[in-house]
């Protein structure tokens, strides 16, 4: 059920604020749901939801990597055995005549808990080196590299109790895991000012060790940091900054080399020291 709270949220919020031409979110189904169709050659995801506009039609998957495209008449339920099918998976919301529909946000299960993906680097496809109006209303593609928004993650904290999740995995393969069970982002007036307690996890409680808790959001046109310069044009990105950048999973995405190098996908404490990760997932999930 906290699943579909997410869901819903998201539904109300994006359809208001933005009118998005996506569907919604769920990954992780059991096969119990009646196919409608299964449309081969079809190129990018707005093309499959549109499949799904028709009126029996109430959830989609796709995916990119085949082109292919499968409407349901049925909803999913999540499980605690995400399909591995390559697909991902979304449903709709009908609202009278209108069709509304959300922003995509992948969903991941760790813990036994269902975690909406808010930030995610794998593969470098998408700059992060944004002005604030991105931060804040979110920028990439869902289905790749993306960086939801900060006005969503503040409306969403807003709403009830969160929790922050962040995996970071090197390019060994080696993912750690920090969770915070209180998360909340203060709204703009406060430049999205981050707040975190009851840290646990394996990757280190980076953002209290190096000072990034209590900080407000900065940007290269918005430097909202403690020191007489811009780390967000330093370190060509966004991200909650005091005195530069020490946890910044924002940071420009490049090969470990085996240098230190604090100029990249970065989590101190992943091994106390300034290592490139490949891959950075932030996530968020209500208690
Ligand atoms: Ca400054």
């Amino acid at each position: 059920m906290i699943s579909s709270v997410i869901v819903y949220l998201f539904l109300d919020f994006v359809a208001t604020a933005e009118g998005y031409s996506y569907h919604a979110i769920l990954k992780g189904v059991n096969n119990a749901v009646s196919l409608i169709d299964h449309v081969s050659d079809v190129a990018e995801l707005p093309l499959c939801a549109k499949l799904c506009e028709k009126k029996e039609c109430v959830s989609f998957a796709y995916t990119q990597a085949q082109k292919s495209c499968k409407t349901y008449s049925k909803r999913h339920s999540l499980s605690n055995n995400p399909s591995n099918d390559g697909y991902t998976y979304f449903q709709k919301k009908a609202d009278g005549e209108n069709t509304t529909f959300a922003r995509l946000a992948p969903i991941f299960i760790f813990n036994d808990r269902v975690w909406t993906v808010v930030q995610r680097r794998f593969n470098g496809n998408i700059s992060f080196d944004n002005d604030w109006n991105a931060y804040k209303n979110g920028f990439g593609d869902p289905l790749g590299e993306f960086w939801i928004g900060l006005e969503l993650m503040h409306q969403l904290t807003a709403s009830g109790p969160h929790s922050l999740l962040v995996l970071v995995e090197s390019w060994k393969g080696v993912r750690k895991y920090a969770q915070y069970d209180n998360f909340e982002l203060a709204p703009e007036t406060d430049n999205y000012r981050l707040n975190v307690t009851g840290y646990s996890g394996t990757a280190g409680d980076c953002l209290n060790k190096k000072n990034h808790n209590h900080m407000q959001f900065s940007t290269k046109d918005k430097d909202n940091d403690l020191t007489h310069n811009s780390c967000a044009d330093a370190f060509k990105s966004g991200f909650w900054f005091a005195s530069c950048s020490s946890c910044n999973i924002n940071g420009p995405w490049k090969p470990d080399t085996g240098i230190n190098d604090r100029w990249a996908v970065v989590w101190y404490t992943y091994d106390n020291r300034f290592r490139p990760m490949k891959k950075a997932m932030m996530m968020m999930s209500c208690l």
